[in-house]
């Protein structure tokens, strides 16, 4: 909620940005911030191709240092400089936050695209940590994917949004939402309520995959919802959830999240493999936290669908 918000927007985008300062004013949440008509430019489709290939080049980064990309090892770094490099080369303005976990440094990556009103930041963001027991593709390589091509695709269509973007990969959230936190605690006083919202994609891809949206903000949880019903995809609430990814700090902080998820160790239902299909009495990802998270542990369609879903959201809450 930001009472200082400018309304310094044009046309149409007044109204919305009245309504949504109202609504933020009143109830600390992005109501109104998702007009009820389509974007004004619809979001591009995200090439799946694209997020695959981001994915292979974790795998081999996993590969060339140990098998993993867990906080305070060379892995992880090794990742985000990945990241770094791909976000420098399309014109974002990038800065790397250090902090120290369990005696390791570790690092948040942040990405700010040029322009917006900074008093209304809508960001987007996933963890980049893997466990050390494994490479840590489904979880979460595929959010930190999706986010990045999310971000390329701002940057190709030089999108000029009405509020800031900024797009965030965080550090040593398996040793418990370690980075995430850090940053939020590190807001100057007032930044926090210049944040209009924060986007968690944390395990998008699972093998066994469930379509589930966080329960959190309406507006937020609304954008997700349509988009999937455009899709005729069901969708389920995000019970599992609370607390434990990096939506949490935000949330705690008064932030309004939201955030989409495709299942972890718990075994899918024979009544969601009648909505979605699958394996029912498997887990939606058997190999969570294990070392057979890797390429091969991704159903192409949920990463397909949940990336598409980012964009979308991306486009609709900043515009
Ligand atoms: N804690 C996350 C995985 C996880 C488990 N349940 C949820 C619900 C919503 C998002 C993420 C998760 C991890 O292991 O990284
Ligand atoms: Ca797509
Ligand atoms: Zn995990
Ligand atoms: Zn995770």
């Amino acid at each position: 909620m930001a009472p200082h918000m400018k309304l310094s927007v044009p046309g149409r985008a007044t109204a919305t940005a009245v309504v949504a300062a109202v609504s933020l004013l009143v109830g600390g949440s992005m109501a109104g911030a998702a007009p009820a008509g389509p974007a004004l430019a619809a979001a591009p489709d995200i090439p799946v191709a694209n997020v695959k290939a981001h994915l292979t080049q974790l795998q081999s980064i996993a590969t060339a240092n140990g098998g993993n990309r867990a906080h305070g090892r060379p892995g992880y770094r090794a990742s985000l400089d990945y990241m770094k490099g791909k976000l420098d080369a399309a014109g974002f303005t990038t800065r790397i936050q250090q902090f120290t976990a369990s005696g390791r440094v570790g690092y948040n990556l942040i990405a700010d695209w040029p322009g917006g009103d900074t008093g209304q930041v809508v960001m987007a963001g996933s963890h980049l940590d893997s466990v050390s027991s494994g490479p840590g593709i489904n979880d979460n390589g595929s959010g930190s994917a999706a986010v990045l091509e999310t971000a390329l695709a701002v940057s190709r269509a030089n999108l000029q949004p009405t509020k800031h973007l900024r797009f965030a990969w965080w550090g040593a959230e398996e040793l418990g939402l370690v980075g995430s936190r850090h940053y939020v605690n590190s807001l100057a006083t007032g930044d926090r309520s210049r944040i209009s919202g924060y986007l968690n994609f944390d395990m998008i891809g699972s093998p066994n995959p469930g379509y589930f949206v966080y329960d959190d903000d309406p507006a937020i949880e609304k954008t997700f919802q349509a988009y999937f019903t455009g899709l005729g995809v069901p969708t389920e609430i995000e019970t599992e959830g609370d607390g434990r990814s990096d939506h949490a700090p935000f949330k705690s902080a008064g932030v309004p999240v939201g955030g989409l998820f495709t299942g972890a160790s718990r075994a899918k239902t024979a009544a969601q493999v009648t909505k979605w299909g699958g394996t029912a009495g498997l887990a939606f990802d058997r190999c969570y936290h294990s070392s057979c998270d890797t390429t091969t542990n991704i159903n192409d369609t949920a990463l397909d669908r949940n990336s598409d879903a980012i964009a979308y959201a991306v486009w609709e809450l900043s515009e």
